[in-house]
């Protein structure tokens, strides 16, 4: 058995997504911009794609919605062309963000600051998430924008993106939401939520990799990041991926489609094997379920190494992660653990579990089993386990675990 748990890195291609978009390859091929029937042909399908996202989201008809090659480049569209359009005028002078955010907003907001723009990076609370009154207590009248992700992509905690949409609209202030790891796991509804600008990525949704999407409330102007041969209403040049915005229009009909039954089904999937894990000893998981995407667990097993954890499990036919797949690369801890009070040694024992809605219960059986021999084994070798185990009727020493943290 092989069981797929970084459905939170990326997803399977659902097999009919890839149905929808193959005639695109070399049957309607024409460039959609060219006036004869070669390129007019795709039209209809691309005004369904762009229909689809718009159905999705629940988008008025004087929004748009732009397609990008994905989320990073939507992240960094709007975060440079603000910079462009109300900073370097003087206008505003100030960017809000927070500790969380995906390297695709932190790493741009820190080109920003080296550009001058003051780019403040708010602080989660014990739960993982910003709280709307921080982020009000941050608003100046220099506040050019306020970018908070609607769900994160390590822990899956939700961000009360309802109430930080009200305060950027009373206050004036762009509100820009990073909603890759929301849209198709979540309702996202931008008639209930005020929202300017709204980044998504069409395969974290079973859809392919390389296309994405920004909305942009009211059809506001925004500066484009690419100039060029003036596709997309002059926003966003380039010739269109029709076959990939297909595939996004379908991923995103097929996701959101009922999406609380399947949301429902994944939930408990979820909760079983999250369960199953805390009957470990000395294992806890970040943030309370009810605000959780109902697809991840973010779980620490103290004495247990994230990479060991997850070299075990990949030998077991098992994937996971310890965090963002972007930055596994560098064995640092896990910083969304940091920044909500883990210690460095607890912050390099969490382990990302991201289920799909085609995720099997057979698999999450199967999971269970491998996952706790995994932690036996691994435990067994740990020298800091052993150090910190508890002593008869005596509390854990030296690995300091947040009292919140503990379940
Ligand atoms: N924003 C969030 C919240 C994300 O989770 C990701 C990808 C991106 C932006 C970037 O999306 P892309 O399509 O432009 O690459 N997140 C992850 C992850 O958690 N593990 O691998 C990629």
């Amino acid at each position: 058995m092989q069981v797929y748990l970084d459905n939170n890195a990326t997803t399977m291609c659902d097999p009919q997504v890839v149905e929808v978009m193959q005639p695109f390859f070399s049957e309607i091929y024409g460039n959609p911009n060219s006036l004869h029937k070669f390129g007019t042909a795709s039209h209809p399908y691309l005004r369904k794609a762009i229909d689809q996202v718009y159905t999705a989201l629940n988008a008025s008809d004087n929004d748009d919605i732009v397609f990008t090659s994905c989320a990073t480049e939507s992240n960094n569209w709007v975060l440079k062309s603000i910079y462009f359009d109300k900073i370097v005028n003087g206008e505003k002078d100030h960017i809000i963000t927070t500790e969380v955010e995906h390297p695709s907003v932190l790493s741009t907001c820190r080109w920003l600051e080296e550009q001058g723009v003051k780019v403040t990076y708010l602080p989660v609370n014990e739960e993982g998430i910003v709280e709307a009154h921080t982020v009000k207590s941050f608003i100046t009248d220099k506040t050019a924008l306020v970018s908070v992700m609607w769900a994160s992509n390590e822990t899956g905690m939700i961000f009360p993106i309802k109430e930080i949409g009200d305060i950027c609209k009373e206050k004036g202030v762009l509100f820009h939401s990073d909603a890759v790891q929301a849209v198709g796991k979540i309702p996202v509804d931008l008639q209930d939520v005020h929202v300017d600008f709204l980044s998504m990525s069409a395969h974290k949704f079973h859809g392919p990799k390389g296309v994405g999407a920004l909305y942009i409330k009211d059809s506001q102007p925004l500066t484009p990041l690419f100039h060029g041969g003036e596709q997309m209403g002059h926003r966003r040049s380039g010739t269109l991926n029709v076959p990939y915005i297909v595939g996004m229009g379908k991923a995103i009909e097929l996701a959101t489609t009922n999406i609380e039954e399947t949301m429902a089904s994944i939930r408990a999937k979820r909760d079983r094997l999250e369960d199953a894990l805390l009957e470990l000893s000395d294992t806890f998981v970040v943030g309370s379920r009810e605000n959780r995407t109902p697809n991840t667990i973010l779980i620490s097993i103290r004495g247990v190494e994230g990479e060991g954890m997850l070299w075990d499990l990949n030998n077991g036919q098992i994937g996971a992660s310890t965090g963002s797949a972007c930055a596994s690369e560098d064995l640092e801890a896990n910083s969304v653990m940091l920044a909500i009070g883990a210690d460095n040694e607890l912050a390099h024992t969490g382990i990302r579990l991201s289920l799909s809605r085609f995720t099997t219960d057979e698999e999450i059986d199967y999971t269970i089993e491998h996952f706790k021999s995994a932690v036996a084994r691994l435990r067994a070798i740990s020298s800091s386990f052993a150090k910190v185990a508890p002593t008869p009727g005596g509390e854990a020493g030296e690995c300091h675990i947040p009292h919140h943290m503990a379940h």
